[in-house]
């Protein structure tokens, strides 16, 4: 006799489509923020979580499958197999090398490197149709790297690129005006680090450009707050892993809108990392970096054409150059 007593007669369930499944690699601080705010958003059917840290790795998941009763009900499943990662519709990847004190950021990328060539091919053979979301530092660098060893076309490969940068860009500057961050649109684009490009003259307020409105009204923006804001956006990282030794719940939500807005279909615009190739004047080789991407179940959908200054566009092309440089030392 079962425990549940079946309704008599009832018609049997209609075909279902098939399970969402989202594989996030790496269960670090930043791929466990990822996962449980992917949780909470029921986003995902299943989630597949992979490391290389065994018991750390059956630890998180026993610690997320503990919250069911509070949860969207989720498969989750862990190994350190990347078979588990087969069939997902979204891979996520946070996995990598951590610095160490003194190592350049050149040979911290050597060394994700070697992790990568081991880890790609086989993710992406077990999800041929796969979205491959590249997180792990440098993210422009490793999702141009990720893109040649999958194969897999470029609307396929993204990085979370300046998602978070926007996102804390979009702060400090609701916090400064004293608004709703999400009425804020405004963009940093270009590489995720240093040579980042703040897009003021695009920024608009519940549809108000932001500069002009400014100029017209003779307040005096001053082109120093404007630089502080951009340098404390830049130095957002690093004074956060300053204080608490990590960043994860910006990253987490960061990412995990961009999980619903490309497994949604949301055709959303965000700036992630891309092929940038051909778009604002990018013209040499074939680098990844931050551009306003439209997102949905294809994944990048396309480029959104931004007027920028004469000045937005040189620093772009600036930053294309600071990435190119590094991918030509790669081999890959
Ligand atoms: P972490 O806490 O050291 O986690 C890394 C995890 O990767 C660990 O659990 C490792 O065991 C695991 N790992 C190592 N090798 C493998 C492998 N071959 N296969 C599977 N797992 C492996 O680091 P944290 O979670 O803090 O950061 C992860 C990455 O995200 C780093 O590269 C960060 O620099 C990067 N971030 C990127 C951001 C962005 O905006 N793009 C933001 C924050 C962090």
């Amino acid at each position: 006799q079962s425990f549940f007593k079946p309704i008599q007669g009832a018609s049997p369930p209609p075909p279902i489509s098939r399970n969402t499944k989202i594989s996030v690699v790496g269960v670090g601080n930043v791929g466990m923020a990822i996962a449980q705010t992917i949780l909470t958003q029921a986003l995902a059917d299943e989630i597949a979580l992979v490391d290389v840290n065994a018991d750390k790795l059956r630890g998180e998941m026993l610690d997320l499958q503990h919250a069911a009763a509070f949860l969207p009900r989720t498969k989750i499943s862990a190994s350190v197999d990347y078979s588990c990662t087969f069939g997902s519709d979204l891979v996520i990847v946070t996995a990598g090398a951590r610095q160490i004190t003194g190592e350049s950021r050149l040979n911290l990328l050597q060394r994700n490197l070697a992790l990568f060539s081991k880890m790609i091919p086989p993710l992406a053979a077990g999800s041929p149709d796969t979205i491959l979301l590249i997180v792990s530092n440098p993210v422009d660098v490793l999702t141009y790297v990720a893109w040649k060893l999958s194969g897999f076309p470029s609307n396929r490969v993204i990085g979370s690129g300046t998602n978070l940068d926007s996102s804390r860009f979009r702060f400090l500057i609701a916090d400064h005006l004293d608004l709703n961050a999400q009425d804020v649109q405004a963009y940093i684009v270009g590489e995720h680090g240093d040579s980042s490009v703040a897009l003021w003259s695009s920024i608009s307020i519940g549809g108000v450009p932001i500069l002009s409105f400014l100029e017209r009204q003779q307040i005096a923006y001053e082109t120093q707050t404007l630089a502080k804001i951009h340098k404390e956006v830049v130095e957002g990282a690093y004074e956060v892993i300053r204080l608490k030794g990590y960043t994860s719940w910006a990253i987490g939500y960061s990412v995990a809108s961009l999980a619903r807005s490309i497994l949604r279909d949301q055709r959303s615009i965000h700036p992630v990392s891309v092929l940038a190739k051909g778009f604002y004047g990018i013209d040499g080789g074939e680098p990844f970096l931050s551009l306003p991407a439209q997102l949905g179940r294809s994944g990048v959908l396309g480029v959104t054409n931004i007027h920028l200054t004469e000045d937005e566009a040189i620093q772009l092309q600036e930053s294309a150059k600071t990435i190119l440089e590094v991918q030509s030392q790669l081999g890959v």
